[in-house]
């Protein structure tokens, strides 16, 4: 039997440093307006949604810092945000900074049910990047210097009929996030990303960055037999360009939606939940075929080591 889950993905072109969040949340409002035309009940933002992607810049002012983070959420921006998507009876998940009364900085997502009330919240847990200043570099990637790890793992959420995860950025790229989710019955994983086009650290090939994205977002989505939802902030903020790129991918793998933009750019398919329950019912019946006794290094090591043959 069809479980529909009608998903929007709002993805966000460039936010300049000039730009207010009371201008970053008229976007917003935008977006929900469309994926409510849509028929979506869901709505997913960016990462770092309502600012620029500021880990680009070495700053050692942590005023200065600060002035990118929220103290409150609901805050007086997006306050209206809330309000409308309870209006309209939509529920979205929403990336920002976050500092924390105890003085505790994240890369933070939440999830906001469809009466307006947030749900879940969700700490970046894989920093990419450095924490060291990088003067040759044409931009930094300041992760590590301006948030903490996160805290609270990788949970899912029963909300509104569907089991959510969620996870941001970085975080697509290692195969445990999603795995610790499926291992949740998650049946929809969603997230935001900022990811530069160019690579600081060594001469990556452009093409590369979209290719990788794609990737990693259709192979987690099949292994863990669960709908995707990815929105990017993307296009050139200040000049420093962000790959698009979009895109809901279904249990199968494909993608089932992407966008053609670098602009703000509303991405809608309607998904079925119960497209999942065949791969979780056969291929990825994890009690049926997973050997966690032989997964042991996935825990027990961090980096790589010595061939356990050598022990
Ligand atoms: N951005 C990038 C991302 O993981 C990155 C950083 C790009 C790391 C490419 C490694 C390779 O998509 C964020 N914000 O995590």
């Amino acid at each position: 039997m069809k479980r529909p889950f009608p998903l929007a993905v709002a993805q966000l072109g460039p936010i300049h440093l000039a730009d207010t969040r009371e201008s970053v949340v008229r976007r917003l409002l935008e977006l929900l307006r469309e994926a409510d035309g849509r028929g979506a009940k869901f709505v997913v933002f960016p990462e770092l949604a309502l600012t620029t992607f500021f880990p680009r810049y070495w700053m050692t002012d942590q005023a200065e810092i600060d002035r990118f983070f929220e103290t409150s959420m609901p805050s007086p921006a997006t306050q209206p945000l809330f309000d409308e998507a309870r209006r309209r009876g939509i529920g979205f998940y929403l990336g920002f900074a976050e500092l924390t009364p105890a003085g505790e900085r994240y890369n933070t997502a939440i999830l906001v049910n469809r009466a307006g009330a947030i749900v879940g919240r969700y700490r970046k847990v894989h920093l990419p990047g450095h924490a060291d200043h990088k003067p040759k570099a044409p931009f930094q990637h300041l992760e590590k210097l301006y948030f903490n790890v996160g805290n609270e793992g990788f949970k899912v959420w029963n909300s509104d009929g569907a089991n959510i995860g969620m996870c941001i950025c970085n975080d697509r790229r290692w195969p445990e996030t999603f795995r610790v989710m499926g291992l949740q019955s998650a049946e929809v994983v969603v997230l935001g990303y900022n990811t530069p086009s160019h690579n600081i650290h060594w001469p990556e090939p452009p093409h590369l960055r979209m290719f990788h994205h794609l990737l990693l977002l259709q192979a987690h989505a099949h292994e863990n037999a669960l709908w995707v939802g990815a929105a990017a902030k993307c296009g050139a903020e200040d000049g420093f360009h962000m790959i698009a790129g979009s895109a809901i991918v279904a249990p199968s793998g494909e993608i089932a939606a992407q966008s053609v933009t670098e602009d703000d750019e509303l991405v809608f398919f309607n998904c079925d939940l119960a497209l999942g329950d065949t791969f979780r019912e056969h291929v990825f019946n994890f009690a049926k075929h997973r050997r966690p006794e032989h997964y042991r290094l996935i825990v027990d090591r961090v980096g790589a080591g010595r061939p356990v043959t050598d022990e």
